[in-house]
């Protein structure tokens, strides 16, 4: 069990894109457990390896009510987004901002899994939400940037400020 520090908006290091992962290996698994185990702990309904700072195509997702159904996510590809949902969304990078985002509906999802082994799903409502906004995080895009630049701004400057009380609390 090991908790990881999660980057916050605007760290540059959130812009990154993440390369495909080449090999599912024990480091894969073990960076995936990680995964799990900040997200639970945040607590947080997703994750991705972006916002630990590790650039490889890896999320976890746990959308359960009783947060015991982890999905791990290994080079995830979405396809045959259809329809559109608005729903407010928070991330773990952008704590205590929560804002309404345009997404699609329905999706499909082929990726591998924890093991390495390919396979597809089909997500709709909060789960395709929650999958849309981690592969956002992949290729280094955060909900705030589906905002007016006059939102986002204001979120970014009262991010700041809450980062300065608190050192100034320290
Ligand atoms: O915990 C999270 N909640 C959430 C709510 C609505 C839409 C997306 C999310 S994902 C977020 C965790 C996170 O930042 N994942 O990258
Ligand atoms: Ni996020």
């Amino acid at each position: 069990m090991a908790l990881l520090p999660i980057l916050e908006f605007p760290d540059p290091r959130l812009r990154t894109k993440a390369q495909p992962v080449e090999r599912v290996t024990s480091a894969t698994r073990k960076l995936a457990d990680d995964l799990l185990d900040t997200m639970y702990e945040a607590p947080g309904i997703g994750l991705s390896a972006t916002q630990v700072d590790v650039h490889q195509r890896i999320v976890v997702i746990d959308v359960s009510a009783t947060q015991d159904a982890p999905l791990v996510l290994i080079n995830p590809q979405l396809s045959a987004p259809e329809s559109t949902q608005e729903r407010e969304e928070g991330c773990l990078s952008v704590p205590s901002f929560y804002e309404v985002v345009p997404r699609a509906e329905r999706i499909r999802v082929s990726a591998l899994d924890r093991d390495g082994k390919p396979f597809e799903m089909q997500a709709q409502d909060l789960l395709a939400v929650c999958i849309q906004h981690e592969c956002d995080h992949l290729d280094g895009k955060l909900f705030v940037d589906y905002l007016s630049s006059l939102k986002r701004d204001r979120i970014r400057r009262r991010l700041s400020k809450l980062r300065r009380q608190e050192a100034t609390a320290r």
